[in-house]
């Protein structure tokens, strides 16, 4: 937990709006209200007899060690300003991650006014006819879908760079294959009418940024306009059968699945039709961005040399176990899911061996495109003993994971083969 303590000692009220969203508020004594108080006491396992007395700025012991949102759980928070959580592997076995195990990377403060009623979504720029639309006129005038869609975030795996690279310390888990009901985002800029000079789209949240200026965003990216007319991306407005939850961008977000996750802006308010690449918050500089070539691990890459990092890589996680299991048994079934933002799985390998030979997993068709695709294999261990389970996955362009991390200065896009260890005492 980086900052849960020096937010509580700079701003308390803060410090709450960030722990618990608009779920709770503290009264003019500087007690606390509201939902919260629930989730706070469901974050301890009990109720809290003298919650009356708790003053204003007292972190609860128990909720620092293990903070909870309400709707979220089992994740590890990274941070809580903004908060950074994201969800262990063994947590993320369902075919469909379910809504309290799907990661939440904020860069700013999420807006407290999220009615669902009154929200707003302008479509404007190199457009014919701006749009400003309603999330019921969303619904009338556009066709309603629902798919299985893949969000990871571009620094997923980046605890693992060496050198280590700046930023959230993700491990594996700021991925998620939630399923999404919205409208097709190409569906709506064609009814705004796209100007042959478009080249890229830019996203506008309502989220606040961390210095509290609000003349500036905390993200706003875009995607080339060919990606934006995909129909797989959507404007999504439901989770799992459930409004968004108000950490992953309720009431309105994009989905842009293959792309890292920060093309899929929360809090939806804007969609901007630009004739040149977006240079909004985190579109510049180095964010998003990695080398267009290999190169050494520490190298110092010229800002030349940087690219906006598209389609996500291919990747495989083996969920149904984790590092440090003791077998009883000397047979084990495997489960997990890989997924690419370049296409298709077309297999995946398990190693119990090091590497030394592979055995190919039974391997699901997507529900959809961009909808993860898991695996099934049944391992045979020959003696007691400490292995490790590797996973590999190839996509369809032929494309496989690597051992080694494809280091990059921002710590990004690291799909190096997954290994978990388990000891057999069979
Ligand atoms: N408005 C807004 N949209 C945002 C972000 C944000 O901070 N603000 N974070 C982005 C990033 S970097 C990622 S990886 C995804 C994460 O989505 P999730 O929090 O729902 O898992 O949201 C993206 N959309
Ligand atoms: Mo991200």
């Amino acid at each position: 937990m980086k900052s849960l303590t020096r937010s509580y000692e700079t701003d308390s009220t803060a410090a709450d709006q960030d722990v618990f969203g608009r779920i709770a508020h503290r009264d003019r004594r500087g007690f606390l209200r509201g939902a919260g108080l629930s989730a706070l006491g469901l974050a301890l396992g009990a109720s809290i007899p003298f919650h009356r007395s708790m003053p204003s700025g007292l972190i609860p012991i128990g909720l620092a060690q293990d903070m909870l949102i309400e709707g979220k759980d089992g994740l590890t928070y990274l941070n809580d300003r903004p908060v950074n959580a994201e969800t262990p592997a063994h947590l993320l076995n369902a075919d469909i991650t379910p809504t309290a195990r799907h990661f939440i990377r904020n860069n700013g403060v999420p807006p407290q006014d999220v009615n669902a009623d009154s929200w707003r979504l302008t479509v404007d720029g190199l457009v014919q006819n701006a749009l400003d639309l309603s999330i019921e006129d969303l619904k009338n005038q556009f066709d309603v879908v629902t798919r299985a869609l893949v969000i990871e975030c571009g620094g997923n795996g980046r605890a693992a760079f060496n050198p280590p690279a700046s930023g959230n310390q993700w491990s594996l888990g700021a991925v998620a294959c939630s399923q999404w009901t919205g409208v097709r985002l190409g569906d709506v800029l064609s009814a705004a009418g796209i100007a042959k000079q478009v080249v890229y789209t830019a996203h506008e949240g309502a989220d606040t940024h961390l210095s509290g200026d609000p003349d500036k965003m905390p993200i706003s990216r875009g995607v080339p306009i060919s990606k934006a007319m995909d129909p797989n991306n959507l404007i999504a407005f439901e989770m799992n059968g459930a409004p968004l939850h108000p950490m992953n961008g309720a009431p309105l977000r994009l989905v842009i699945p293959g792309y890292p996750g920060s093309a899929s802006q929360k809090w939806l308010t804007r969609i901007w039709l630009r004739d040149q690449i977006h240079d909004g918050a985190k579109m510049t500089g180095k964010s998003y961005r990695a080398p267009r070539h290999p190169v050494a691990p520490g190298a110092d890459v010229p800002k030349d040399d940087f690219g906006i990092i598209e389609n996500m890589p291919v990747k495989s996680l083996i969920t149904s176990l984790q590092t440090g299991a003791i077998l009883t048994e000397s047979s084990l079934s495997l489960h997990g899911h890989a997924w690419s933002g370049a296409g298709a799985i077309e297999s995946v390998e398990i190693s119990i061996d090091f590497g030394a030979t592979w055995k190919q997993a039974y391997l699901s068709a997507p529900d959809n495109p961009f909808a993860w695709q898991h695996f099934d294999a049944d391992l045979e261990f020959p003696i007691s003993g400490y292995y490790e389970i590797w996973a590999r996955a190839t996509d369809e362009t032929g494309a496989s994971q690597p051992f080694a991390i494809s280091w990059n200065p921002k710590g990004y896009l690291n799909n190096s083969v997954h290994r978990i260890a388990v000891t057999v005492e069979a």
